[in-house]
């Protein structure tokens, strides 16, 4: 029986467990990447771990979230990431040099390899064939320590792709498509893989548009095959050394398998507030519009770009319309600078903005009051954008630019004839923004900086013998990362001190939670499907542990948030009949009794409702390597304790 692209990676990986399908598997981490919003965490749990130099083949931190520096606590964490970098062994992506994910594929990546990083979009990477996955920070520092990183053995999804794109028809239209008929949970426990015929007609930034937003789905994963046209980006990077072809066996076998008549898909956009919420133009209607933003690590590649430059050409931004242009790395705006699109795009009325995250995760260019905002980004999550009624609707950039010049959502399908556009044979190459580590023999001479924001980590108690804690927050189905432990200009330069950014928390749902769970001690969140849905934020952990929340009992759970609660000590419990949420209310006393001898037992726990007089039970996904984790209180404590 053949294999799928994506066992023959992982099987060459494995160092822990068998790969049989549902179990948990250890994997060997090739690289690393850390962003700076959770690359300060990332970085002092390396640190606690007392590790010299990282151990992987190449591990990379890059400043792209944080670059509005509206006061000290940016800059210093900016100072001490570049600093760990320098003495540990890691290549450091200076602010200005562009989104960790479009860097990384353009200067890093390598088919074949595992990276693991800690922003869920880290899957950008299967564009070229990488088994590329998001975690948490705590995950990415065990990694930079050599340590496996552990998944579920997934199940593996076809998507086979045929036809050709219509003119004006995205990438971003592929992965809507996708997202339509799976929905955010749709990938919980696997990995897209994409095959077909349809492939070869799809350059690298278009698959890696679609491996990026596979995130969106709740998947492990996406990957496409390594073949001729990974080797031709690699070539025109001057890295075709890191070329291998690569491609799933023939007989492979499939747990699931979708078409997609690549020819038959329309320009379609999510609409708020869910990445899953899609609709085509037609159905949506000529909207009027209030802002474009375009890029982020979905759609900022030169490709997207010069599609972008050439809409605009000529043209003038409509005046009830402000457009801002985020290219996605130092690489694209040099080129676009060099060719001319840029002074197009300027021309046109265009704010251009430096490489980085920028507005996709709240860092300036909020909309205005129930402001409609057409961004080519990956997430429309109700209040993101910093402004909470703001209205978004994520669309490919050809829509977004045609659009930003007739002021109403646009089909670019009327914009008439597309002309073909080329990848560059050659791309402009200056790496002169990465700073390499020194040497393992230079190392003590490197000083640490740490600034005054900069505060210890929280790190979880060994598991109590029975918790009885009071419920301080019941919250509904789909709650993000986003309202958990919530981002934007204001909140971000905050997460490197937990007890600071823990007043933060749940803001979105209830701004009294902070001090109501501070008050109580110790307490119990009960959520709904899909909780902890979006980024790797492992902060969406740590500030609940700051708060006292010992357990969070769901309906079901988003993967990454589920391995960061496990991680900060905290037990992820879902109900075994989903009937029992609707019998707890906010501060209901809830027991769970000999949780160590109950989880050693098995994977059922009950728990008794003691305001109502009620037991119910409920179950934990976890495997013994975690139970164990969770006995010790956290990953951490486990490190310390097995070496
Ligand atoms: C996001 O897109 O939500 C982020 C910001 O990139 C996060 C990481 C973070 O919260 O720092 C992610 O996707 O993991
Ligand atoms: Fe940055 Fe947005 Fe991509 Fe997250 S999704 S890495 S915030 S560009």
């Amino acid at each position: 029986m053949g294999l799928t692209l994506t066992e023959k990676i992982l099987s060459s990986h494995l160092v822990d467990g068998v790969m049989e399908k549902g179990t948990e598997i250890g994997i060997r981490i090739d690289q690393t990447l850390t962003q700076d919003a959770t690359g300060t965490m990332a970085y002092l749990e390396f640190e606690a771990m007392g590790v010299p130099r990282v151990k992987t083949e190449r591990s990379v931190a890059y400043i792209d979230h944080n670059t509005l520096q509206s006061g000290f606590e940016n800059a210093d964490d900016h100072r001490f990431i570049g600093s760990v970098c320098k003495k540990h062994g890691i290549y450091f992506s200076r602010p200005g040099n562009g989104i960790c994910h479009q860097v990384h594929l353009e200067r890093f990546g390598i088919p074949g390899k595992t990276l693991i990083g800690s922003d869920s979009h880290t899957p950008t990477g299967g564009g070229i064939g990488m088994i590329a996955i998001g975690a948490g920070g705590m995950d990415v520092a065990v990694a930079m320590g050599g340590g496996a990183y552990y998944i579920t053995c997934p199940k593996v999804v076809k998507v086979n792709l045929t036809g050709k794109l219509s003119p004006w028809v995205a990438a971003k239209d592929v992965i809507l498509e996708v997202l339509k008929r799976l929905s955010v949970k749709g990938g919980v426990g696997k990995v897209i893989e994409y095959c077909g015929e349809g492939v070869k007609t799809l350059s690298v930034p278009e698959r890696a548009t679609i491996t990026n937003m596979g995130a969106e789905l709740g998947a492990t994963t996406s990957i496409f095959p390594s073949d001729e046209i990974t080797r031709q980006f690699l070539k025109a990077q001057d890295r075709e050394d890191a070329y291998t072809p690569l491609s799933a066996d023939p007989d492979a076998v499939y747990d699931e398998e979708i078409e997609i008549n690549l020819s038959e898909l329309v320009p379609l956009a999510a609409c708020p507030h869910s990445p899953d919420n899609v609709k085509s133009v037609a159905e949506i209607g000529n909207m009027k519009i209030d802002q474009v933003c375009i890029g982020s690590c979905t759609n900022s590649s030169l490709l997207d770009m010069m599609k972008v430059a050439h809409i605009l050409k000529g043209k003038t931004v409509h005046p009830d319309v402000s457009l801002s242009i985020a290219p996605g790395s130092k690489q694209v705006l040099n080129m676009l600078a060099e060719n001319g699109a840029l002074a197009i795009m300027i021309d046109a009325g265009a704010r251009i903005l430096e490489s980085a995250c920028g507005p996709c995760i709240g860092m300036g260019q909020s909309p205005n009051s129930k402001g409609i905002s057409l961004r080519t980004f990956n997430r429309n999550f109700e209040g993101r954008s910093g402004t909470k009624d703001g209205q978004i609707y994520l669309v490919s950039p050809e829509m977004a630019a045609a659009s930003a010049l007739a002021g109403v959502l646009t089909d670019p399908r009327d914009l008439g004839d597309m002309p073909e556009f080329k990848l560059p044979e050659v791309f402009t190459i200056n790496d002169n923004m990465i700073v390499p580590p020194v040497s393992e023999s230079e190392m003590d001479t490197v000083e640490v900086l740490r600034g005054p924001n900069i505060k210890p980590f929280p790190v979880a108690e060994p598991l109590a013998e029975t918790i009885e804690a009071g419920v301080s927050l019941k919250v509904g189905d789909n709650i993000t990362t986003d309202h958990i432990m919530p981002a934007g200009a204001k909140i971000l330069p905050l997460r490197s001190n937990i007890p600071k950014i823990s007043e933060h928390c749940f803001a979105v749902c209830d701004e009294s939670f902070p001090k109501r769970a501070l008050e109580m001690g110790k307490s119990i969140v009960i959520g709904g499907s899909n909780y902890g849905q979006g980024s790797s934020r492992e902060h969406a952990a740590l500030a609940p542990l700051y708060l006292g929340v010992k357990a969070v009992i769901t309906k079901s759970f988003a993967r990454i948030h589920m391995a960061n609660l496990v991680n900060a000590g905290i037990l992820p419990l879902t109900f075994e009949n989903e009937a029992d949420y609707d019998t707890i209310d906010a501060a209901d006393v809830l027991e769970i009794a000999n949780v160590e001898k109950q989880l050693r037992a098995g994977n059922t726990l009950v728990v008794t409702n003691k305001t109502k007089g009620k037991s119910f039970n409920v179950n934990i996904a976890v495997s013994e390597r975690q139970k164990d984790m969770l006995y010790a209180g956290g990953l951490l404590n486990y490190t310390k304790i097995n070496g």
